[in-house]
């Protein structure tokens, strides 16, 4: 580090005046104290998009769920669409702006990626939309804080980029991002991309448009582009096309992306006009005499003008650059404006791995490299990964190592990390408690066959003695108290038996039972993103297989391959799940439902049951809660003629431990069971932590959580509330759960019926099947 090495001032340029209120526009404005995300859900109501696609993942859900909030309130009139993941998300949001309306996305880190094939189909097409990117580092390892690692990825698909330092930028950008992509010599999607957390998160004093009538005529109407609306003129949209056409197509892309170039000055010209606030392709902060400068994307450049202003006072010439726009490239603006730089420190925070720089500094490298009089040198840093704070002593840092290559003419090391530390010897992952080995499980629950049916008959031992059996979970995980995954997981793990793999899907389970470098797990655990995780473990369990046939691994091992998912991990990796389903692979799928993606702050799942509330169906005037009925995932699976598949509760522990035992002997002989266990979230279903019993209780005795079992194809309930003469209505259920309450409002009659019709629906369904071995 060479912070004492000073450039002398060649002149000293005052620092700016503080500029908070901005500079007036044209149109009236107010001042508001919002954070990126509410920023962006603010201007999507002011633009007033026709939909929204969606898919929840922090850090950007919030825009979602303020939008939901206020669509409840009725404050606009946007339709959301939450997709079964994020590739859903992005079909959703293609097919409708393919239909000629304003469309939005928000989403983050994993959802952008399992989105990107989806993104460059987009652009391809030529279809505008705007796409709010709250940034966070990409898996693996899972890390929700922010960096520009999705960012980077985004970079190669064909949608312009525009950075959003602030939320006053979000905000903006939001409605540039409108016109811009619309323009006809640039019809491309466009993307918002701002800080994860920093930006996401933090609230900021901005000002927002209070008159809305100037703004409309602003954005205007969308552009007539064709549509698969025009039934008297029907297009082929996305044909299959070949050599020359395909050549000929991207020139058309590249080209757009180069009027961008001209109509980005534009836009953002007639939005400073209106606010005062102005945006250039690349912001340049007090760089008109400086000698040295620190290129940054997004809320670092804003610490780093911080220590230049300090730099100045000590009479150092240097300046910070920071593009509001990553595509198109404002290759040029850099050029002028390092032309007389000598040295640039370019901070990125993401890494092109082995490209000896990030994206940001082997463009400026690039666009350095033909201009004939440029000599600046470039040290290129990565900061800042995984949410690592850039401190004013960063910038200080950077600022130091571009003083230090002007003043020597050399960049004693062109790329490195920064802030990277070299751990404590000793470290790594810490062993969680001693293993559970196999002799220590087991004879807690006798199976056998039924020589008439062909079914299994599970023999349990006495419940006093199931509690001998150690969990192979550890206490100390970092639950809410009275989380239900709990009392179910020991439930299981009494009765499996021998050598277990777990892989568990990302959601509540996962997260609060591994934090490096801790585990509470006392058997192999694997994780993989909640898309994916059966596909995985069946490459697992087909590998340890033949690694035992080719005799690797020893044939004595009895092992059994259980993946833990949530209801979300339903969702999205559906169909991961049922590939493994129909090939039938040896293993078992518990998924405990919450009825909601509880980990990341309670969004509407599929399963989450019709009208009930999250914070992406909020309540309110205008909306009673969810608006479609839950997701049947036990009947799919039974379509898929697995062997065995089962509901439960944690309130049935017997009923749930006999149908695991099942489970695990399917799961070693015939292929893929699956099973759907109800799972108690007294946080988000918003009751006291000591409510498991009569809230579950009633969920079954309503019928909207039947307990049955599908075994080779035969339904057997395995408690029937109207045999016991337990039934009760579904308000019963309904009036124990804060998530529920509102339903029973006089007004809202009409939903409770609804609800009570479609669980006798399926219900009777289900009774028929348990009466009739035939259906
Ligand atoms: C591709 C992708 N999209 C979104 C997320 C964010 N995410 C992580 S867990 C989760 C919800 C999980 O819900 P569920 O499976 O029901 O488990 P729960 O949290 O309720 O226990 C979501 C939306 C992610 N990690 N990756
Ligand atoms: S949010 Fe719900 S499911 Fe998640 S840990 Fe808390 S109680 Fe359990
Ligand atoms: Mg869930």
């Amino acid at each position: 580090m060479s912070s004492e090495i000073v450039l002398p001032a060649t002149v000293r340029v005052p620092a700016p005046a503080a500029t908070d209120p901005p500079a007036a526009g044209s149109v009236r404005q107010k001042l508001e104290f919002r954070s990126g995300n509410e920023a962006a859900a603010l201007a999507a109501k002011h633009i007033g998009f026709h939909i929204m696609g969606y898919f929840p993942i922090t850090p950007s859900t919030e825009v979602a769920e303020n939008l939901s909030k206020m669509q409840a309130d009725g404050e606009h009139e946007i339709l959301l669409i939450a997709g079964d993941g994020e590739h859903g998300a992005a079909g959703i949001c293609y097919g409708a702006a393919l239909g000629g309306g304003r469309v939005l996305n928000a989403t983050s880190s994993q959802g952008l990626l399992y989105s990107l094939e989806q993104l460059p189909v987009q652009a391809g097409t030529r279809v505008p939309m705007v796409l709010n990117l709250a940034a966070r580092t990409i898996s693996g390892p899972l890390d929700i804080r922010g960096d520009h690692s999705d960012v980077y990825f985004a970079l190669n698909t064909g949608w312009i980029i525009l950075c959003a330092r602030d939320p006053q930028a979000v905000y903006d950008l939001n409605f540039a991002a409108v016109r811009i992509g619309e323009h006809p010599d640039v019809r491309l999607p466009v993307m918002v991309t701002y800080d994860g957390f920093f930006t996401s998160h933090q609230k900021r004093r901005i000002q927002v448009f209070d008159d809305l009538e100037p703004v409309r005529r602003f954005l205007g109407t969308r552009p007539d582009f064709p549509t698969p609306f025009d039934m008297d003129h029907p297009k082929t949209f996305g044909p299959y096309m070949n050599d020359p056409d395909l050549i000929n197509n991207k020139v058309q892309l590249s080209r757009a992306m180069e009027s961008a170039r001209h109509v980005i000055p534009e836009v953002l010209a007639e939005l400073q006009a209106m606010t005062g606030r102005s945006y250039p392709m690349l912001d340049a902060y007090r760089m008109d005499d400086a000698e040295v400068a620190v290129a940054l994307v997004n809320s670092a450049a804003e610490t780093a003008k911080e220590t230049a202003d300090e730099l100045r006072a000590r009479g150092q010439a240097v300046g910070v650059l920071s593009p509001n726009v990553l595509r198109p490239f404002p290759s040029e603006e850099f050029r002028s404006a390092l032309r007389r730089v000598r040295a640039v420190t370019v901070g990125d925070r993401a890494d092109s791995y082995g490209a000896d720089g990030g994206n940001l500094s082997l463009e400026i490298r690039a666009a350095l490299q033909v201009d004939d009089e440029n000599h600046t040198r470039v040290v290129s840093r990565v900061y800042g990964l995984g949410g690592k704070d850039f401190y004013d002593k960063d910038a200080e840092h950077f600022f130091a190592l571009a003083t230090e290559a002007a003043t020597s003419g050399h960049v004693a090391t062109p790329f490195a990390y920064h802030g990277a530390t070299p751990g404590k010897p000793g470290g790594g992952p810490r062993p969680g408690l001693p293993p559970i080995l196999a002799e220590e499980t087991g004879g807690t629950a006798h199976v056998q066959v039924d020589e008439n049916t062909g079914r299994l008959r599970v023999e349990l031992e006495p419940m006093w003695k199931m509690t001998s059996v150690p969990s192979r979970i550890a206490p100390g995980h970092g639950a809410c108290p009275g989380c239900g995954y709990f009392p179910t997981f020991h439930q299981i793990s009494r009765v499996l038996e021998g050598d277990i793999v777990v892989l568990y899907q990302t959601g509540c389970a996962m997260v609060v039972t591994t934090g490096y470098p801790n585990t509470a797990h006392r058997v192999n655990y694997v994780h993989n993103l909640f898309q994916n995780g059966a596909a995985t473990l069946s490459g697992l369990v087909e590998m340890y297989h033949e690694r035992v046939r080719r005799g690797e691994l020893p044939k004595s091992k009895d092992v059994t391959f259980v993946m833990i998912s949530g209801d979300g991990g339903m969702d999205i990796g559906m169909g991961a799940a049922l590939g493994t389903a129909h090939r039938n692979h040896p293993l078992m799928i518990l998924e405990y439902d919450n009825q909601g993606y509880m980990n990341t702050g309670a969004q509407l799942s599929y399963s989450t049951p019709f009208g009930h509330r999250t914070s992406t169906s909020e309540v309110g005037k205008r909306a009673p809660g969810k608006r479609y009925h839950h997701k049947d995932t036990a009947q799919i699976f039974a379509a898929c003629h697995l062997p065995f598949v089962f509901t439960a509760s944690e309130g049935y522990p017997e009923d749930l431990m006999r149908k695991v035992a099942k489970a695990q002997w399917y799961a070693k002989r015939e292929g893929t069971v699956y099973g759907k266990i109800l799972s108690f979230c007294p946080l988000n279903w918003r009751t006291t932590d000591d409510a498991a019993a009569p809230v579950l209780q009633a969920a079954i005795d309503s019928c909207f959580f039947p307990l049955y079992e599908v075994e080779r194809g035969h339904t057997t309930l395995t408690y029937d509330p109207e045999a016991a003469d337990r039934r009760r209505p579904v308000s019963a259920w309904l009036e124990l759960m804060g998530k529920t309450r509102h339903l029973l409002k006089p007004e809202n009659a009409a939903l409770v019926a609804n609800i009570q019709a479609e669980v006798e629906r399926r219900w009777r369904r289900l009774k028929a099947m348990h009466e009739s071995p035939e259906l």
